[in-house]
């Protein structure tokens, strides 16, 4: 078994009421855990990525008072908060990898992330052997698209499962999986 899933910034701030929350947030963790539920067992590692924001600073621009939510953003996602947490409909018993991004600055990729021991996806990947990667969370046109795009430059073969992700903009979120796909990546429902 050399699949890995990669859970996407599935936190309380990116789903509905949430600093930064998106339409459908809360459905995809509901479906996210349901699917573990069924399938923790197809994969090899379960990484689970988290924005973790600073507190007293801008994260290099990332944060703003008057965002323009392309290139930057209402503070979201600050350590140790509430709305940096797992969003509470996802239930992280199956994750066997937790990496942490963002820390002052942009950081919209799992690749990005780092384990608290210090390991980062690419170390994990390799240690563990991986070829495949399903990649499911939020947000679709940002740091969905930036991980899936990741791994195929990591030279994984990818799939996007389609039902258990959420975007910020509609037409973004389209464009983002045309480009994934394009780029190499199958887009698949998680329930076929
Ligand atoms: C994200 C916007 C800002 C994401 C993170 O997780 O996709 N989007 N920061």
């Amino acid at each position: 078994m050399t699949r890995a899933l990669f859970i996407v910034d599935l936190q309380n701030d990116f789903t509905e009421r949430g600093a930064l929350g998106v339409a459908g947030g809360d459905e995809v963790a509901l479906r996210v855990s349901q699917f573990l539920s069924q399938h923790a067992e197809d994969y090899a590692m379960i990484v689970a990525s988290r924005d973790w924001h600073d507190p007293d600073n801008d994260n290099g621009g990332h944060f703003s008072a008057t965002p323009d939510f392309v290139d930057t953003w209402p503070p979201h996602c600050v350590a140790g908060t509430y709305g940096a947490e797992y969003d509470e409909l996802f239930d992280t018993s199956a994750v066997t990898h937790h990496l942490k991004k963002g820390q002052g600055l942009p950081a919209y990729s799992l690749f990005e992330g780092h384990a608290d021991d210090g390991a980062t996806a690419a170390q994990l990947l390799d240690a563990h052997g991986i070829i495949d990667i399903d990649v499911a969370g939020i947000a679709t046109d940002y740091c969905v698209r930036a991980s899936a795009l990741d791994a195929l430059a990591a030279g994984r073969r990818v799939r996007v499962l389609t039902d258990l992700i959420a975007g910020v903009h509609p037409d973004s979120s389209a464009r983002a999986l045309d480009e994934i796909q394009r780029a190499g990546a199958e887009l698949v429902l998680s329930q076929r």
